[in-house]
């Protein structure tokens, strides 16, 4: 048989843009398959995904909702990822386990650019990957324009799989879709809702649109298969077997990507993508190939996926079994697994084994996280390729509500990552921050709200603290005299300073230019300590950088000079002498570069440019055919919600990376506001 369809079981991502539909297609899935006896919608807050209260409220995906279907005789386990960019690290995690991803995305042309970074992961990582135009109810231009608009960004032949029939024209606008003709198969359908479609006699008028597209079909799938070119010159006509089996071949090499349509909401549609997906997904076997595992191998050998921390404090470990077979309390990793569960719901059902193709989790492994490989008895050996973790983009300082609470906010943050690990608690010293980085403002929003909700724990959050420095611009010389009577003991220290800038990125120097001994040599340190502490707050209220002072003279007392009365007089040489040397305020600059899409290089220039930025240039991304990097110095001020801004001129997709690169002096307005809340702050 050319066209054999993959025996058992394989798994399948759905993916794609912010609210595309993959939730409600996932729904349609799980109801045509016979999952689900009842049909929920996002909208109603009834879906069988996103069942979390956090989810539900903001009627969004935030992790994978993981569910199993059986469609005839081929069983699958689907992951529904989520769309929003800043929840990506899920999906691209999920991505790394599975067989094949549908990628849905909405019928509208000018929104494809969205899909731009998932095809090139998916190009990167080597996942067949199907598109599914999904609300093809909404529909206004013809699908061709839309194949037109996504084949620039997809670097893979995109084969499109079906035309529409749609209903009379309304008012001089095509009509709505109202069902569609199986390219493969040339049978032509009509859609009911919430049942299967209608086979019925091609309409008359789809027949010309239809052997064209046909016609584009076979070209493409013949530029892979020179029998089928022949064919095709000599008007041979291939068998329908011979489609299908280059369908398949040429989908699980990676040479190209079928195109399908529907509408997730009224299930039309669902059938058909089914149906490819069972006899076109590839076997789990080429997956683990690409995961660098011997599927023929009888030894267990898995991937953990995601990582979930149950409301009771257990560990479930979504795991991809990569090759043989795993059963409940069997040690892997030096662990015993405690439960195995078809899903990570609270009522996924629990089953005593499970084999290569399926996704589970595995309970109560405690000591694996996302991404390892995991191996019967103690583990170890050659490690499966993981997804990436993503450079955090957007940060807020933290602080429990309520003070009791401070010392808890680690450990319950540590749950979150072990969840997420592109969320992470970073504790700033510099400026005595607890700082929450994560993917944007409602990843964070997203991540305190668990906090709230899962461990009781309410938190205040505010935008970083930027570290400003301050520095002279004048040399300065002073004399500093530290006098105390008081019985006893006295304190006698005495010092003249020299106080001068140093140039940008010198940091700190000292030197003694003591001679003959003015100032005893075992004081000298001290001198300079009195120095350095001086400095971690200047007369601004930042530390001070770039800076020189020399030791130049003195004088001492034989019994009341000490350590501490030469320090205290270096402490006061500085107070006094640098508010003399014309204090400026250094702001941190950074190189940054921003990657997108070339058309939206200008919106990328102007953004810099509205921030206080400078442009160094533009070049064309390496790997990235259409995009552009764009690099700019930019104050480390206007970074804080830079992604937000970004992303809402790019589509979603615009992204960049950072460092720092210099100190640069600030003056005017906005060094005016950053000394005075700086006062204000210290005297709080
Ligand atoms: N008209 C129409 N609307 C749909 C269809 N499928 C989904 N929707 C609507 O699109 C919206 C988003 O649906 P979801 O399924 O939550 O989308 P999603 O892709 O899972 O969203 P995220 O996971 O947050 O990225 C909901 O309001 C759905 O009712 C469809 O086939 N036709
Ligand atoms: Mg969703």
């Amino acid at each position: 048989m050319p066209n054999a369809k993959p025996s058992g079981p394989r798994s399948v991502a759905i993916v794609g843009p912010y609210l595309s539909g993959k939730t409600t297609l996932l729904e349609s899935i799980l109801h045509v398959c016979g999952t689900t006896h009842r049909k929920g919608r996002v909208a109603d807050g009834t879906s069988f995904g996103d069942a979390s209260p956090e989810a539900r409220e903001r009627k969004m995906t935030i992790e994978p909702n993981v569910a199993t279907g059986r469609y005839l005789d081929s069983d699958f386990t689907f992951i529904d990822c989520p769309g929003s960019i800043e929840f990506q690290q899920a999906t691209l995690d999920a991505l790394i386990g599975v067989d094949a991803a549908v990628v849905v995305c909405e019928p509208d042309p000018d929104r494809v650019l969205a899909l731009s970074p998932l095809l090139h992961f998916l190009d990167e990582q080597k996942i067949p990957r199907f598109i599914f135009v999904n609300k093809i109810d909404k529909a206004r231009g013809p699908v061709r324009d839309l194949l037109k608009a996504l084949q620039p960004v997809s670097q893979r032949p995109l084969v499109l799989r079906q035309v529409p029939i749609r209903g009379p024209a309304q008012g001089g606008v095509a009509g709505p879709v109202i069902g569609y003709v199986d390219l493969a198969s040339e049978r032509a359908f009509i859609y009911h809702d919430n049942e299967a479609s209608e086979i019925v006699p091609m309409p008359d008028g789809v027949k010309g649109r239809e052997a064209e597209a046909r016609g584009e079909m076979l070209e493409r799938l013949a530029d892979f298969d020179d029998a089928l070119m022949e064919q095709l010159l000599a008007d041979e006509t291939p068998t329908r077997d011979a489609v299908f089996a280059d369908l398949q071949r040429e989908l699980r090499d990676g040479l190209i990507v079928p195109v399908l349509f529907g509408a997730a909401e009224t299930d039309h549609g669902v059938r058909r993508l089914l149906k490819a997906l069972r006899h076109e997904v590839p076997a789990a076997e080429e997956a683990a190939m690409r995961a660098g595992v011997d599927a023929a191998d009888s030894a267990f050998c898995g991937q953990v996926i995601k990582t979930v921390m149950t409301p009771h404090g257990g560990k479930l470990s979504l795991t991809r079994v990569w090759s043989g077979r795993i059963a409940d309390g069997t040690v892997v990793n030096g662990e015993r697994v405690a439960g195995i569960y078809k899903g990570l719901s609270a009522n996924a059902p629990k089953v005593g084994e499970a084999v290569a193709g399926e996704i589970v989790a595995l309970g109560r492994l405690d000591h694996v996280h996302t991404g390892d490989t995991l191996r019967e008895g103690r583990g170890g050996g050659d490690a499966c390729p993981r997804a990436p973790r993503l450079a955090p983009a957007y940060g807020l300082a933290i602080r429990a509500a309520r003070r009791d609470d401070d010392v808890k906010l680690s450990a319950a943050i540590a749950k979150l990552t072990e969840e997420d690990a592109s969320l992470f608690l970073e504790t700033d010293a510099d400026a005595q921050q607890l700082v929450l980085w994560g993917q944007g403002d409602i990843h964070l929003k997203v991540a305190l709200s668990q906090l709230k909700n899962r461990l009781g724990l309410a938190v205040e959050t505010t935008p970083p603290r930027v570290p400003y420095r301050e520095t002279i611009k004048r040399p300065v010389t002073q004399h500093a005299r530290h006098k105390r009577q008081s019985g006893g003991h006295g304190q006698f220290g005495d010092v003249h300073l020299y106080i001068a800038p140093l140039p940008r990125g010198s940091g700190f120097a000292f030197e003694s230019r003591i001679v003959g001994g003015t100032v005893p040599k075992q004081y000298i340190p001290a001198v300079e300590e009195g120095i350095k502490e001086f400095c971690q707050r200047g007369p601004l209220g930042f530390p001070v950088v770039d800076l020189a002072v020399a030791l130049t003279d003195g004088s001492y007392h034989a019994v009341d000079s000490s350590e501490m009365a030469f320090k205290t007089a270096a402490r006061l040489g500085m107070s006094e002498g640098l508010p003399k040397g014309e204090p400026t305020l250094l702001e941190p600059i950074h190189k940054v570069d921003i990657a997108v899409p070339s058309e939206f290089t200008p919106k990328a220039n102007a953004l810099i440019g509205g921030r206080r930025g400078q442009i160094l240039g533009f070049d064309g991304r390496t790997g990235w055919p259409g995009w552009d990097v764009v690099s700019a110095y930019l104050p480390r001020t206007e970074m804080h919600d830079l992604i937000l801004e970004l992303r809402s001129l790019t589509q979603g997709v615009g992204h960049f990376s950072h460092a720092f690169d210099h100190l640069q002096e600030l003056v005017g307005r906005h060094a005016d506001q950053v000394i005075t809340q700086r006062r204000a702050e210290l005297e709080r």
